[in-house]
């Protein structure tokens, strides 16, 4: 039985029906989803059709922490908190860009919400649009690669900085690579009474330029260079870290994606190359990424 059913319309290789299912399904679908327009809700809801074998509302672009903090308030006044965990799923343009100030206010209100952000990196269903959560060197359409532009100039947002600053119970990241662990991270951040946030990498097929079969090890890749570290907090503490066992040089995670093929030609690449190792590095140094010691 699954509460996200076949037939929607993902790209062959995304990882996000994938985290999307396994979540709600491991919740035996007791759970009330509100979720931002953007790739899932383009590919589970259209009209006439869906996807969702739970309570689902597709909110606005910007307004997913807001309609799930309703929701939430909603069924504390009727007396039904127990009929399920109130959950957001929303891409990187909705959370870290337009959707940030209701998100700021969810959280500062602590409403009982887990917030799921889906991050590929761009804002993809309009056909990859730079937002706050897309890398340093990337090619989008509004980040044009030309003779002085290597790409985005400027780095990744950092969010998981942003959401632990709001004194949540549980922050988390994880890896559709890994589907076990956004499985039990998803579970573990709900036995916690108030605002959650779990961000969770996900290649874009299309966006990226890369080919279906490829997203999954592409993900991994994207931990192993500690460019996307795996991190686990509760009540503002680190307290669990993924382990790379084999770091990979940030080159190999690059070259194998049309996004950021130009930095091995653009005269301003090797610049942006060295600042995206030293970005990795920082990570690894910064959350003792490497060794066994506190293993996922
Ligand atoms: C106010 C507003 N501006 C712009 C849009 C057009 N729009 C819809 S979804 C989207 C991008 C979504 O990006 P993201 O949140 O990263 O989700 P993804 O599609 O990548 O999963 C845009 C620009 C809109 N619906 N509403
Ligand atoms: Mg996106």
């Amino acid at each position: 039985m699954t509460y996200f059913a076949s037939g929607h319309g993902a790209c062959p290789g995304c990882g996000i029906p994938v985290a999307v299912r396994n979540i709600i399904d491991a919740f035996d679908g007791k759970c009330f989803v509100a979720n931002s327009t953007g790739c899932l809700e383009i590919i589970s809801s259209q009209y006439g059709r869906s996807a969702w074998g739970v309570p689902y509302i597709h909110s606005l672009f910007e307004n997913p922490a807001a309609v799930a903090a309703g929701i939430e308030s909603a069924l504390k006044a009727l007396g039904r908190k127990d009929e399920g965990h109130v959950l957001v799923f929303a891409g990187d343009g909705a959370t870290a860009d337009i959707g940030i100030g209701p998100l700021s206010g969810m959280f500062d209100r602590n409403h009982d919400v887990l917030y799921i952000c889906l991050d590929n990196e761009a804002y993809q269903n309009t056909g990859n649009q730079q937002s706050g959560l897309t890398p340093m060197g990337c090619l989008t359409t509004t980040t044009p690669v030309g003779k002085l532009m290597p790409g985005k100039i400027r780095q990744k947002k950092d969010m998981v900085a942003i959401a632990l600053a709001h004194k949540l119970a549980y922050v988390a990241t994880a890896s559709v690579a890994f589907p076990r662990e956004v499985v039990r991270k998803a579970k573990k951040a709900v036995e916690f009474e108030g605002a959650k946030y779990l961000q969770i990498h996900s290649p874009c097929v299309t966006g990226w330029g890369i080919t279906g079969d490829q997203s999954f090890k592409i993900a991994k890749l994207a931990f192993e260079t500690g460019l996307y570290p795996i991190v686990e907090f509760e009540h503002g503490e680190l307290i669990r870290v993924r382990k790379i066992k084999e770091k990979r040089p940030v080159e190999e995670y690059l070259k194998i994606q049309k996004r950021f093929r130009h930095l091995f030609t653009h005269p301003k690449g090797e610049d942006v190359i060295k600042t995206l190792q030293s970005i990795a590095d920082e990570n690894i140094r910064r959350y003792n990424l490497m060794g066994t010691e506190t293993e996922v």
